[in-house]
């Protein structure tokens, strides 16, 4: 099998054995991005032969997906606590910190995964890491208008920010919220919890891609099987 059909195979995989966590009568937060989009799919299977839930998305894909489904859904505004909150993830450490945001949902999917008493990411093994921030930039969101302060601040911490790009460079990619997304590189792996605090205390930044300490649980599929990792093995 192509490494590119396994890595699909694998997210399927995963995807599926997440909707085994979605109960009757629950309200469920539902991410972005493809390994989501393969949970998503199967909770409106199981919806189509009668579990009753009410689906929040986490982004507009989300929630197109979420309608081609059939997924009954809750505007985010409108809740306040969810049952629990199933999402992708770009990278995850053995203590289950996480990277997201390359789907340039992170804010929401940050409000979304908050509201949850049970946030759980899944991934396929390849976005297992030893250190976060090594192999993938840490989006930030930013307000267009804070960009150039942004952009000064975070070199002064060391990092290297580039303005996310939409396809074929036509311009930078727009938020669901109307804001900008930047990646920052790290020559080395950063302290990410200082990293965290430093740049949620710039003006102008609206929400980081770190979500450290919010997961309760991952699914991690692996060529044998799905790998339950809990938070509190740390
Ligand atoms: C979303 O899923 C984002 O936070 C993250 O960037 C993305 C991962 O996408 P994929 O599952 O397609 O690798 O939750």
């Amino acid at each position: 099998m192509k490494a590119q059909d396994e890595g699909k195979n694998l997210k399927k995989i995963v995807g599926l054995a997440a909707a085994d966590l979605v109960k009757d009568g629950m309200t469920v937060g539902i991410g972005t991005g493809s390994t989501a989009a393969f949970f998503i799919e199967e909770l409106g299977q199981r919806v189509r032969q009668g579990l009753s839930i009410r689906g929040v998305p986490t982004s507009y894909q989300a929630k197109l997906m979420c309608y081609q489904h059939g997924i009954p859904l809750l505007d985010p505004s409108l809740v306040d606590r969810l049952d629990i909150a199933i999402d992708g993830a770009d990278e995850i450490d053995y203590s289950l910190n996480a990277i997201k945001g390359g789907g340039a949902a992170n804010t929401m999917e940050k409000v979304i995964a908050t509201m949850a008493d049970e946030f759980v990411i899944i991934v396929d093994h390849s976005k297992l890491v030893e250190k976060l921030a090594v192999s993938f930039p840490v989006p930030v969101e930013v307000i267009p208008a804070a960009l150039g302060l942004v952009m000064r601040k975070v070199r002064e911490i060391g990092a290297r920010p580039e303005l996310r790009m939409a396809v074929r460079k036509a311009g930078p990619v727009v938020t669901d919220n109307g804001n900008f997304i930047v990646d920052l590189y790290f020559d080395e792996a950063p302290d990410v919890y200082r990293l965290n605090r430093v740049l949620k205390s710039i003006p102008g930044v609206v929400e980081t891609g770190l979500f450290l300490g919010m997961a309760h649980k991952a699914l991690v599929a692996w060529e044998d099987g799905v790998e339950v990792m809990l938070a509190s093995q740390k």
